[in-house]
Order: C-alpha cells, then sequence, then structure tokens
C-alpha cells in the first residue's frame, strides 16, 4: 500500500515589491516578505501554502518542521500538540515591537505558535484534498457560497519610494481626497469591489476624513470603512465618527486598546471592528467579559491558527452574537486562495474580505495573477487548494529574497528615512 507520510517540508522565504503605502507605523518598505511552505509525502505528493516571512517566523517554521516528519496528513490535532510543544514564544508582542504601532499582527512573536500551526495545517489540508480529490472548502465543511467577495483596500500612499533607484509603480501618488477617489475608481474599474476601505491613521484625521466623505459622494451607496490602527485619541475617534455619521459600515480600530475601543463604543452607535484588540481567543474572552465593545472580529487565519481555528471563532462569535470579517496583509496568490476556501465555508462571515492583492504585481502560482469577479473570487473546486508553485516564479521571487537586504517587516525604519523625528509612537492624533 502507498504510504501518504510526510517526508519533507520545505520553507522558502521570498520578496516582491510593495509600494510606498502609508500606514500608522510609517510606510511598507520597498519589498515584502513572505514564505512559501510545501510539504511533502512518500508517495511524492506536495501540499502548498503560504505565510509570513520574518526571521523569527522562519526560525519557528525550521524548528518545528522535524515534528511532522512521519505524520499522516490527516493528524491535524497531533501536529497541533507537537509544534506546541516544541515552538514557545519567549517574548511578548510589545517587548518586540516597542514603542511601534503593533499594526500587523503577523509580526507579533507572542502568536508564534497559532502562525506555525496555520502555516502547517493549510499545507496538509492541501494534501488532505488531493488525497479526497476534494477541494478544502470541501473538508470544511463545504461552500456557504459559490463565491468570497473583497474590498477595495485603498491606501493613502507617496508617489515613489525614497530609494533610488527604484521603478515608480502605476498606481502615483494618494495624499488628497481626489487622488484617492482616483486610486478608488482604478481599483474598482479593474477589479469590481463592492466594499471600500480606507487605510487611515496616517494624515491629520479630518483630511482622513474627508477623504471618506468624497469616497461617499463618489460611490453612493458602498459599503466604506476607515481603519487608523489605533492611532486615533478617543475623543478624534469620536468627532471623526461624528463627521462620518451615515457613511461608516463598520468603525475599524479607531482607538489603541480594548479600553479605547470600549470608550468610543459607549458613545458612538457605529459597530466597532478590530484586528488589532481582539486576534486570539484570551482576547476574544475579555472583550466579551467587557460587554463585547467590539462587534466586529477581522480574522485572518494565518495568525488565529490556521482554517479550524477561524471555523471555531466563528462559532464564538455567533455564540456572543458578533460578526466576522476578514483581515489581510501583504500577500500572494496561495493565501489568497486560501482566504477564499475559508470564507466560503463560514457563513457567518458575510462582510467583503480585506485584501492587500491588488498592491501586488507579482505571482507564485501557475497561471499568475489571480482574477476578481464583480470584486469576487469564485471558490475553487479543484482538489487541495486548487492552485500549483511556478517553479520559475519561486525562484525569482526566492532570488529577491537574498538581495532585498530585508529580513523583518520595519515600516517605522522606513518612514525615518523620510522622516528622522517620526516615532510611531501611538496614539498620534
Ligand atoms: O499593511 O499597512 C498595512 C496594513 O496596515 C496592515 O499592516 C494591517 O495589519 O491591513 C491591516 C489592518 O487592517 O490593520
Ligand atoms: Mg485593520
Amino acid at each position: 500500500m502507498t504510504s501518504h507520510a510526510i517526508r519533507h517540508v520545505r520553507v522558502t522565504p521570498i520578496a516582491f515589491r510593495d509600494p510606498p503605502l502609508l500606514n500608522a507605523a510609517g510606510i511598507h518598505e520597498t519589498w515584502a516578505l513572505r514564505s512559501i511552505i510545501e510539504i511533502e509525502t512518500d508517495s511524492g505528493l506536495i501540499g502548498i501554502n503560504e505565510s509570513y516571512g520574518d526571521l523569527p517566523m522562519l526560525d519557528a517554521m525550521a524548528k518545528a518542521a522535524p515534528a511532522l516528519i512521519g505524520l499522516s496528513p490527516w493528524s491535524l490535532n497531533e501536529m497541533d500538540v507537537r509544534v506546541s510543544a516544541l515552538v514557545t514564544p519567549k517574548q511578548t508582542s510589545s517587548e518586540f515591537l516597542g514603542t511601534q504601532v503593533s499594526l500587523a499582527p503577523g509580526t507579533h512573536v507572542s502568536k508564534t505558535v497559532a502562525k506555525v500551526v496555520s502555516a502547517f495545517e493549510v499545507a496538509m489540508m492541501d494534501l488532505q484534498g488531493q488525497l479526497a480529490n476534494a477541494p478544502v472548502v470541501d473538508l470544511l465543511g463545504g461552500a456557504a457560497r459559490a463565491s468570497v467577495p473583497f474590498s477595495a483596500y485603498l491606501f493613502y500612499k507617496h508617489a515613489e519610494h525614497i530609494e533610488r533607484p527604484y521603478a515608480p509603480d502605476p498606481w502615483g501618488e494618494a495624499l488628497t481626497p481626489d487622488q484617492l477617489v482616483a486610486q478608488a475608481r482604478r481599483m474598482i474599474g479593474e477589479h469590481g469591489f463592492q466594499s471600500i476601505k480606507l487605510k487611515a491613521g496616517t494624515l491629520p484625521p479630518a483630511h482622513e476624513a474627508d477623504g471618506i466623505l468624497a469616497l461617499a459622494k463618489a460611490f453612493p451607496g458602498a459599503p466604506l470603512r476607515i481603519d487608523p490602527n489605533g492611532n486615533w485619541t478617543v475623543a478624534t475617534s469620536l468627532a471623526i465618527v461624528e463627521r462620518l455619521q451615515g457613511v461608516l459600515e463598520y468603525y475599524e480600530d479607531p482607538a489603541p486598546g480594548l479600553d479605547g475601543m470600549a470608550a468610543v463604543a459607549k458613545a458612538c452607535d457605529v459597530p466597532l471592528a478590530t484586528n488589532m484588540v481582539v486576534t486570539d481567543f484570551n482576547e476574544f474572552r475579555r472583550n466579551a467579559e467587557m460587554g463585547c465593545p467590539v462587534k466586529i472580529v477581522l480574522t485572518d487565519h494565518h495568525y488565529w491558527g490556521g482554517l479550524r481555528a477561524t471555523q471555531r471563532l466563528s462559532t464564538m462569535c455567533h455564540t456572543f452574537g458578533l460578526g466576522l470579517s476578514m483581515h489581510s496583509n501583504s500577500h500572494l496568490g496561495i493565501s489568497l486562495v486560501a482566504m477564499t476556501h475559508l470564507a466560503a465555508s463560514v457563513p457567518l462571515l458575510s462582510y467583503a474580505c480585506d485584501t492587500h492583492y491588488p498592491w501586488q504585481d507579482d505571482e507564485v502560482v501557475t497561471g499568475g495573477r489571480l482574477r476578481f469577479e464583480d470584486g469576487a473570487l469564485p471558490v475553487p473546486t479543484a482538489p487541495g487548494l486548487g492552485v500549483m508553485i511556478d517553479r520559475e516564479a519561486l525562484a525569482r521571487l526566492h532570488d529577491n529574497y537574498l538581495h532585498c537586504g530585508i529580513r523583518n517587516r520595519n515600516d517605522l525604519a522606513q518612514m525615518q528615512k523620510t522622516d528622522p523625528t517620526f516615532t510611531g509612537r501611538q496614539p498620534r492624533f
């Protein structure tokens, strides 16, 4: 009988170009890092996945990988146990990040176990799907919808990176309401998105509110969200939401910390959403104990512990009457299809999901860039994740990694190249 035991785990760090997008922590660097995970069985099948590419994550995956050897791709619970035993977070996220705004949960060392479990789980489920001749969404209970809607994720941005020579991206500068509307028109024109999210917390808040009002006027009826990543005080958050009366679908992480969010929630009737203060099950419990000031959890399987953990989160949200939407960081197509299988399997996840995908121009899967249809991705029906690695692209992206000189995401340092007085301390406004 053929053995499908795991015989090899390969993790390849990659880098792809990233535009100079502004956020509360600073500016995106010239290259974004990810990792491509391949889990191979004795029978020669290969399950794939995409995850974070920062050094602590690469170290953690290297430490945990040997524990998978000999395991069946079906043994996800045993994989959880083995990874948890081998990988222990040594620092808390605040020790790791210092005073930097912690807006990218994927870089939190405290989430290492959940991130590694997720990185391996998705690749193992890709294998399961190949063995069972079923798409991952079916292994998750089947599709609750035929396609998954995503939102137009807008950013204020500079026309080009400070590093020269570095070819400018095709999007141009976006610092004014008109430029923002032009960015939205282009993104919606290319991909058909129907909801709009604005990354804020970087320019003066009144100016960012003007940006949302301009979007509301240009796209009447489109659901709108603004996300300053906790970079506004409670007073600023309340003043801005007052100006945006009747315009927002939800208000994402206006003020820092769960206490700050609770203070905002008390005085505003727009539901609050987060990917900053409810990022694991302990924080979920604290939100519940406080009477649920946060009403919508923006999940992300990459740091919530995987596809199954996100389904557990969905049950908890249902129990507590909360909504569920999906967060994103810079990523390529393997992450996008994993998000799509997952979102399709979770009936509660009824908001359009975030994705950074339109900001990237490279791809690591065969067939090249994935295409949105009317702002949504059809749920793949091929076995497993339904995508395969383009070996040539992987080699090129890995070569980028070797030469880009970046090993940990640092938007603060990138901003300080332009503005040495920038501290990234929050709340800034
Ligand atoms: O990539 O600049 C960014 C985003 O701000 C990201 O780091 C956040 O984690 O997209 C995220 C969010 O919704 O907060
Ligand atoms: Mg957010």
